[in-house]
């Protein structure tokens, strides 16, 4: 099980790394790139023929400002390709997740919250097990103890108010 990460800046890493640890703790593969469609466009072509025939199952791609990266990618896959926008310029996220979302029919990103790289982790989980069974119940499992969790916290408010 493999899951490429493409940002495009090393200044975007903070905010990626969270999708990493996410996706290392199921047990899943992750090749992560910094490759910028507009600063490094042909080594991007090039990883982008690697992760076509390596066994790649889902592409995560985050950026910020004129974010171009997850549309360009997806102009060069059939794999799903995940966005996520990113804040940090003066404009907060919102330019980057405007770039991200309007993408033309036929090259869809799917798009995350501002930020959202854990989101984009687990989306890709969820792609992943489809057909994988060992990810689709480990996920399974680990939304019966977030909502343990839920109901727990709920709990204690009504204690707390009664
Ligand atoms: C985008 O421009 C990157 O994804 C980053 O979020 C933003 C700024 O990049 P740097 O100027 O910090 O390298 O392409």
């Amino acid at each position: 099980m493999k899951v490429a990460i493409i940002m495009g800046s090393t200044s975007d890493l903070t905010k990626v790394e969270p999708a990493v640890e996410i996706l290392k703790n199921y047990g899943v593969k992750v090749e992560v790139r910094c490759l910028s469609a507009h600063r490094a466009h042909a080594g991007l072509a090039d990883f982008m023929k690697e992760i076509n025939e390596d066994g790649t199952e889902v592409v995560i791609t985050a950026a910020g400002m004129a974010a171009a990266l997850p549309g360009v990618v997806a102009s060069q896959t059939v794999l799903p390709v995940i966005g996520v926008p990113l804040s940090g310029s003066v404009l907060d996220g919102m330019d980057a997740l405007m770039s991200i979302v309007q993408m033309p029919s036929g090259i869809p990103v799917a798009t995350v919250a501002i930020n959202g790289s854990k989101n984009a982790a687990y989306l890709a989980l969820q792609i992943l097990g489809i057909k994988h069974e060992e990810i689709r119940n480990a996920l399974l499992n680990d939304r019966k103890a977030m909502e343990e969790a839920a109901m727990q916290a709920n709990e204690e408010v009504v204690a707390r108010f009664s």
